[in-house]
């Protein structure tokens, strides 16, 4: 067996294509999310069933989170790898029209939670004495955009608590890696614009964006390269999406 990886936001894009490409490599993965049914499906998709672990779970609660994790059974208690994962994007609106409780379920989910699950699961990799986090960023913790406002915000924390999380564990043996994907078709647009699928389609319109498995092999890489390398960061986009230049508001 090659060990165990914990997988959150595990019951779509990038979260299941990186369980299922863990699970074919041979590893133990405890799955979460919120959706118990996708979960369930997922694991009796997978190879060895037996190999992988549901957990029922909304990163927000700390109390949920903590329990969580304790309560795991003995053979799958030993993770070695957490992929942060779960996380989402919610409007685009500009700043001055946001809905205050988006930017709330922003913070809460991908700060707080990704800080939940990291607090819950480090004890156990610093006392085995090694371990490693990748945290997925994205793109537009680095590069803003209109109407990226607090997710950008809230990605720009992930990069940022991933340096001092390597830091912290110096010396213990283990490793930190943030990956910052650009655009990749997943449901996430589906869920930033609040379940309105012919908007979210027409963000990936006419190019090519990546794909949940795309990303799930960069995940899969940053763990696999030899054990005294750390990938302090990856940022990778499609081939169709660069930055912008600078804007110029011009009176005439
Ligand atoms: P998806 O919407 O396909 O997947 C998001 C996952 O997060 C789902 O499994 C969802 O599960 C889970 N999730 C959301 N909220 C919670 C919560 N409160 N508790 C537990 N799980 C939760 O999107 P992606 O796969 O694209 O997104 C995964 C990560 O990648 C996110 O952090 C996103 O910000 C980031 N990202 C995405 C990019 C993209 O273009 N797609 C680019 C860069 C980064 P459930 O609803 O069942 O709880
Ligand atoms: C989302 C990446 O490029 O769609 O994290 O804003 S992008």
């Amino acid at each position: 067996m090659a060990g165990t990886v914990l997988v959150t936001g595990a019951s779509s894009g990038f979260g299941a294509a990186a369980a299922e490409r863990f699970a074919r490599e041979g590893w133990q993965v405890v799955i979460a999310a919120r959706r118990q049914e996708r979960l369930d499906e997922l694991k009796q998709s997978m190879p060895q069933p037996d190999h992988i672990h549901s957990v029922t779970l909304d990163v927000r609660d700390n109390e949920a989170v903590a329990s969580a994790i304790s309560r795991l059974p003995d053979s799958f208690a030993g993770i070695d790898i957490l992929v942060n994962n779960a996380g989402l994007a919610l409007g685009m609106e500009g700043a001055d029209e946001a809905v205050m409780t988006d930017w709330e379920t922003m913070v809460d989910t991908n700060i707080k939670g990704l800080m939940y699950v990291t607090r819950a699961v480090l004890p156990g990799m610093v006392e085995r004495g090694s371990g490693h986090v990748v945290n997925i960023g994205s793109v537009a913790a680095s590069w803003p955009y209109p109407g990226g406002n607090a997710y950008g915000g809230t990605k720009a924390f992930v990069q940022q608590f991933s340096r001092n999380l390597r830091t912290d564990l110096l010396g213990k043996n283990i490793r930190v890696t943030n990956v910052e994907p650009g655009m990749c078709e997943t449901e996430f647009s589906v869920v930033r614009f609040k379940g309105d699928e012919g908007k979210a389609s027409q963000v990936y319109n006419g190019m090519q964006p990546l794909s949940g498995a795309d990303v799930a092999e960069l995940i899969y890489w940053v763990t696999q390269v030899p054990a005294h390398v750390n990938i302090n960061q990856l940022e990778v986009m499609p081939v169709n999406q660069t930055w912008s230049p600078f804007a110029v508001h011009r009176d005439s």
